[in-house]
């Protein structure tokens, strides 16, 4: 019996379902499933706007010779492929020799060790994982070659909980003019529900009311298309239920204390570290509901705060600068797209009553005397709770209750003796 390494990987469909049909039809009496890693997420490598892969890497014993293991991969690769039944269509499941014992071969269809091995993290991680100290033939240990691996970021654990509708499949750009704008014009064709756009970089992204946004390298620049049926008046709840999210995501990625200012920004220690961009399509005929919605999210993760707008009373920072150490981008993103996608399950089934309390726990805005600007009027007041649909109720002095659907916080009033 010989122990050989098996590298699987997916991106279309159910992949993680791929994944664990793969490994339940290769185990067979003449070759047995001894171990398997975790599931990883990878960046498609070298292939922008490629969906994002599953990857994990098995352990298996065997009788069959390397060429018959290889077949037998292939003929894995192809049941699994027809399931979809497009016999030309893209592949399901890739199932990959890695290693077969100390073997070395170099036929024309087979090379092994396989020549991704040595240098790429979506196969070097999940092995690390799985073997720990492994020596290929040649002598490298796993680890060794790891620490040389250059794109060491562009692979994170992904576990069950992460399978839910938002970010079912995750495409990943070099760099776009605007996820937004590539989002809103997929959303307008057929693009699924849940249907993440991210790029690495942003070459003209944007804020609201046509403002610019600075994305550069290290950020985390994404746009989700939803098709939730949504009347759009509750629009803003939306954009509340989506701060929310991403404020939590922030805490459970890094720790650090993560507040939401009305409508759309979040903050930590009071300087804006992310902010949201919705977009909607236009509505049905019969329904007030837009065919489409974009939520777009800029989040400063690794950015050096002198690529940022320095706005004195309203200052950025970036993950990276609060922490003293880069996040894991990656890991974040799919924290992320969990709490986004319980938010917005909340929203469409529940009213968003979980969602707008999660909001108000960590509102920068509520309970305080703000100057909101709308496209009407300037209002002073006691921002004192949101509505059901996420419009702000302000308080003004002659007692009177304002409600702002949209609008600008610029400033905070103070009011003699309460603040
Ligand atoms: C926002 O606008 O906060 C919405 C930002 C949405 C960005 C995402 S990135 C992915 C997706 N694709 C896009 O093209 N956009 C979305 P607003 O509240 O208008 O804030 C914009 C203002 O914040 C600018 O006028 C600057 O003063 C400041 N600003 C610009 N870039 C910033 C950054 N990276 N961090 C913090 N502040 C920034």
């Amino acid at each position: 019996m010989v122990r050989a390494f098996l590298g699987l990987g997916s991106n279309i469909g159910d992949r993680a379902g791929y994944l664990r049909e793969t490994i339940r039809r290769l185990d067979a009496p003449d070759l047995r499933v001894t171990g398997r890693s975790g599931v990883y997420e990878t960046v498609p490598w070298g292939r922008t706007g490629q969906a994002t892969y599953l990857n994990q890497v098995v352990a298996v014993e065997t009788a069959l010779s390397p060429r018959e293991l290889f077949e037998r991969c292939r003929a894995v690769e192809a049941a699994l492929g027809r399931v979809r039944g497009e016999r030309w269509g893209p592949r399901t499941v890739d199932v990959d020799l890695l290693l077969y014992g100390d073997a070395i071969i170099a036929e024309p269809d087979l090379v092994v060790p396989h020549a991704d091995l040595a240098h790429r993290a979506f196969v070097l991680v999940p092995l690390a994982e799985l073997a720990p100290g492994l020596r290929l033939p040649g002598g490298a240990t796993v680890e060794s070659l790891l620490a040389l691996c250059p794109d060491r970021e562009s692979v994170w654990r992904w576990d069950d909980a992460d399978a839910g509708l938002i970010g079912h499949e995750v495409r990943w750009y070099d760099a776009l003019p605007s996820t937004n704008e590539l989002a809103r014009n997929l959303a307008e064709t057929d693009a699924a529900d849940g249907m993440v756009i991210v790029a690495e970089q942003q070459t003209a992204g944007r804020g609201r009311l046509g403002r610019t946004w600075a994305s550069p390298s290290g950020g985390l620049w994404l746009s989700v298309i939803l098709r939730p049926h949504l009347d759009l008046g509750h629009l803003p709840l939306l954009g509340l239920a989506a701060s929310a999210a991403t404020a939590a995501a922030l805490e459970e990625a890094t720790g650090l204390h993560a507040r939401v200012k009305w409508p759309n920004d979040v903050l930590i220690e009071g300087r804006k570290v992310a902010g949201l961009l919705l977009e909607a399509g236009p509505a049905h005929r019969d329904t007030p509901a837009p065919a489409w919605l974009v939520v777009g999210i800029g989040i400063n993760a690794n950015v050096s705060p002198d690529a940022l707008p320095s706005r004195p009373r309203y200052p950025a920072t970036s993950l990276s600068a609060a922490l003293g150490r880069p996040v894991d981008r990656g890991r974040l993103l799919r924290v992320l797209l969990r709490e986004l996608d319980r938010d917005y399950r909340d929203v469409r089934e529940g009213g968003g009553t979980a969602a707008l309390r999660r909001w108000r726990a960590r509102s920068e805005t509520l309970g305080r005397f703000v100057r909101v600007a709308t496209s009407a009027a300037t209002v002073e007041g006691l921002a004192h709770d949101v509505d059901g649909t996420g419009a702000l109720l302000v308080r003004t002095s002659d007692g009177a209750e304002r409600r702002i659907v949209a609008g600008e916080v610029t400033g905070e009033v103070t009011v003699e003796g309460v603040r």
